[in-house]
């Protein structure tokens, strides 16, 4: 079939809205009609070359929801009409990943889909008989794309999806990192670098545990009233304290229970670990950096006690937990609506990255 879809060429280039040949799903295949897609901070990332894994000519996007439309030979868990979201951290529910309760990253496709490929190591896409990648096992940005069966929650049909797509990476990341992989305890001081399309969303996961002070941190003061109706209840800017983890020691009696570091540069990092609490702080870094960026800090900082840590999609396993964070959508315990700042058609999806880049959007949704 043919299908409209956003391609990226080159790094640093603009989207090319095109029509592009798509196959039809093969064993353990699935199609899927992507209804809406959010356009989240790593895809511009992977966009602008700094991705050590980007390949191009790809289909970017990985934040969608969307209607199964045809499944391949031996596929049982989804049949067509059902509503999805893709994963691209799937769930196979038998790799030694799976089995291991310490991890969500399983791990059952995950160096084929690095390189751009379906499991079989081929590309559904193609123009002119020139493959097109894949990309992140998703690739939202087209209307129709096929993914693997066991990177898709099957989700419930009376939620929106220009809204749950979003619980496609975002919300499932900045919750998720809060409740499943943290596991902050009521009461704990928590303290957020970036106050973005997921910061924010670990504000809301450190008010739905029931945290005490939820500290962020931004050099945009744009965001200080989203994040105060999030929930946080103290907002520094970097820019106007002298040093800004003296800053937060202050405000916490010490430091940080928890920290998270939702921008992905290396300097936010190491101030995300050192503004924790001797003796239990924990950092979590959540922001990606760019190929070859490292982070430091002096080992004496984890000897007392500090710990630094990381989480990828808020730690959730994609096909068990992200039909649950639709029900808390739906039943009012999370707000997605206005973290959503832009909606736009697919021939506007370079708008979204423009909007990003200009700190105006929370999150930009496409809808299809
Ligand atoms: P975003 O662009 O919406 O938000 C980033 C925020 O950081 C902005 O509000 C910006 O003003 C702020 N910021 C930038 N530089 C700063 C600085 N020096 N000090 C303080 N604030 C600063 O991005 P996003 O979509 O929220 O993504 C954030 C990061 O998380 C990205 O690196 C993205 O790739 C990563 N991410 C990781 C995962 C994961 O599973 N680990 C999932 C999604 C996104
Ligand atoms: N490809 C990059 C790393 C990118 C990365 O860390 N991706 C996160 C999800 S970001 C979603 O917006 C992730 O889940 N990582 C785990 C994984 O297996 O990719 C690089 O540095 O090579
Ligand atoms: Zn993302
Ligand atoms: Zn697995």
């Amino acid at each position: 079939m043919q299908t409209r879809a956003a391609i990226a060429y080159q790094a640093g280039a603009p989207l090319v809205i095109e029509t592009v040949d798509l196959q039809g799903p093969r064993a353990g295949e699935v199609l899927v009609e992507i209804m809406a897609t959010g356009v989240c901070h790593t895809d511009a990332f992977t966009l602008s070359g700094d991705d050590p894994e980007g390949a191009f000519p790809a289909i970017l996007g990985h934040e969608g929801a969307g209607i199964v439309r045809e499944v391949g030979a031996g596929v049982t868990s989804v049949k067509p009409g059902d509503h999805v979201i893709p994963l691209y951290t799937p769930e196979c529910r038998e790799c030694e990943y799976c089995l291991n309760p310490k991890t969500n990253l399983c791990q059952k496709i995950r160096s084929t889909q690095g390189a751009g490929l379906m499991p079989d190591g081929t590309s559904r896409f193609s123009i002119g008989g020139k493959p097109i990648l894949h990309y992140m096992g998703c690739s939202t940005f087209s209307n129709f794309t096929v993914l693997p069966e066991i990177a898709l929650a099957k989700v419930r049909e009376d939620a929106p999806f220009d809204k749950i797509c979003y619980i496609g990476c975002g919300v499932t990341t900045g919750v998720g990192a809060v409740a499943f992989d943290a596991k902050v305890e009521p009461g704990s001081n928590v303290v957020v670098f970036g106050l973005g399309g997921i910061g924010l969303n670990v504000i809301q996961g450190a008010r739905m545990v029931g945290a005490g002070k939820i500290i962020g941190i931004d050099i945009n003061e744009d965001r200080v009233e989203i994040a105060k109706k999030f929930g946080m209840t103290d907002f520094i800017n970097p820019k106007k304290v002298e040093n800004l983890v003296e800053a937060i020691m202050d405000l916490t009696n010490g430091g940080a229970d928890y920290s998270f570091e939702c921008i992905g540069n290396v300097n936010t990092m190491r101030q995300a670990l050192e503004c924790c609490h001797k003796g239990w702080g924990e950092s979590i870094i959540i922001g990606v950096a760019g190929a070859g960026q490292e982070i430091s800090t002096r080992p004496f900082q984890l000897v007392t006690g500090r710990v630094w840590r990381g989480s990828a999609f808020g730690g959730a396993r994609g096909r068990t937990d992200v039909p649950k964070i639709v029900d808390w959508y739906m039943d009012g315990k999370i707000n997605i609506d206005d973290l959503i700042t832009h909606t736009m058609p697919l021939d506007k999806i370079n708008d979204a990255f423009d909007l990003m880049h200009a700190g105006k959007s929370i999150r930009s949704v496409v809808v299809y």
